[in-house]
């Protein structure tokens, strides 16, 4: 039944431009005309908006908002990314699947997204809220030819590519936080998570996740993080499409990836900086034998960061504590 729709779905989608008769559909899904009308009125219901005319047959309007791998793939431009979708109402967490899935040879760009994650993961084991409808939660397959150690260079590029889309779709002003971090306003509206399956020099796939709080208001934000967590919602109080911004990353990510497959890093260091928080700025900064502060100029190729201690030498750190917010709590753990 599932696949009988899904295939319906696809030839109106490729044939949206005129007419599909009923006979045709019919023919093709190798059901009756009264069981094609059915399948109409059933979308109809979930949200899709079908023209139907006597004479020439049935086209396709719109879609619904709400996702699945019809919804997103309708309307998205891309040559490679999203190409296989795999979507889930609810899931423990959508890298678990993109690590099942990878595992079992899943092509370079295959997504994954879920309505709701019921324990969505962050880095070094913490959790990440995904409550329903509400974000996009979203993973990524990706089978890069670049070295290991390149790795890092990808999430630093993830997150230009949100920090562009959010600017440019949603009028907002994004910050980068070392490393990864979507600020507005000063708290974290997105975060990402890449995990990687590499032998010594080469990566077998990669997994980039990423959380973009959307539409929650403040009280739907758990107590414990809303001093430090907003959403797209609660920062321009428009309630945002989760397909169109899903849409709009995956293009902007496939241009972005593509350019620094072509052109290396430099392209996406400039960017990273030029969104980076605190960048030319003093923040303090605790080591296991130092605790001192000083000027955050940047990143560095393999994703450190570059800091100017107050003698004037600088230095590469890829281990300490920072306390961005001057505030003893929001540290970040490199
Ligand atoms: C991250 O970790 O920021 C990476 C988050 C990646 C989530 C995506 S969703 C799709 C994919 N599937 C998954 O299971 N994960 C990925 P980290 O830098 O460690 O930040 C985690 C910390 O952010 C938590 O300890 C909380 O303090 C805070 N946090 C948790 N949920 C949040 C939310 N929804 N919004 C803002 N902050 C949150």
């Amino acid at each position: 039944m599932e696949s009988t729709r899904n295939k319906l779905i696809q030839l109106l989608a490729d044939n949206s431009e005129q007419y599909i008769s009923g006979q045709l559909l019919s023919e093709e899904l190798e059901i009756s005309r009264s069981a094609i009308w059915k399948h109409m009125k059933e979308l109809e219901k979930d949200g899709y908006q079908i023209e139907g005319k006597s004479n020439k047959g049935y086209r396709i309007i719109s879609y619904p908002d709400k996702l699945s791998e019809n919804t997103i793939r309708w309307g998205l431009d891309t040559d490679w990314i999203g190409k296989s979708i795999v979507h889930k109402e609810s899931t423990t967490s959508t890298q678990h699947i993109a690590h099942d899935e990878a595992r079992n040879g899943a092509s370079h760009g295959t997504i994954i997204i879920a309505d709701e994650q019921t324990n969505g993961k962050g880095r070094m084991n913490r959790s990440w809220f995904s409550s329903k409808g509400k974000g996009m939660w979203l993973s990524m397959i990706l089978r890069p030819r670049i070295s290991p150690q390149q790795a890092p260079q990808l999430t630093l590029l993830t997150a230009t590519v949100l920090a562009d889309v959010l600017h440019a779709y949603c009028h907002v002003t994004p910050l980068i936080k070392w490393p990864n971090d979507i600020l507005l306003n000063n708290k974290k509206t997105a975060g990402i998570l890449t995990e990687m399956q590499a032998e010594q020099d080469i990566i077998n796939y990669i997994v980039i996740g990423i959380g973009l709080n959307v539409n929650q208001s403040e009280s739907e934000l758990p107590e414990e993080i809303r001093h430090k967590a907003t959403s797209l919602f609660i920062e321009t109080e428009k309630e945002h499409s989760i397909k169109g911004l899903i849409q709009e990353i995956l293009v902007a990510f496939e241009k972005a990836y593509d350019q620094f497959i072509k052109n290396g890093f430099p392209d996406v260091k400039r960017k990273w900086e030029s969104y980076g928080f605190k960048i030319g700025e003093e923040i303090t900064i605790k080591t296991l034998r130092d605790h001192f502060q000083a000027t955050f100029l940047g990143i560095e190729e393999d994703g450190a960061l570059r800091i100017k201690r107050m003698d004037g030498s600088t230095e590469k750190l890829y281990s300490a504590e920072i306390d961005w917010f001057d505030d003893n709590e929001n540290h970040a753990i490199i």
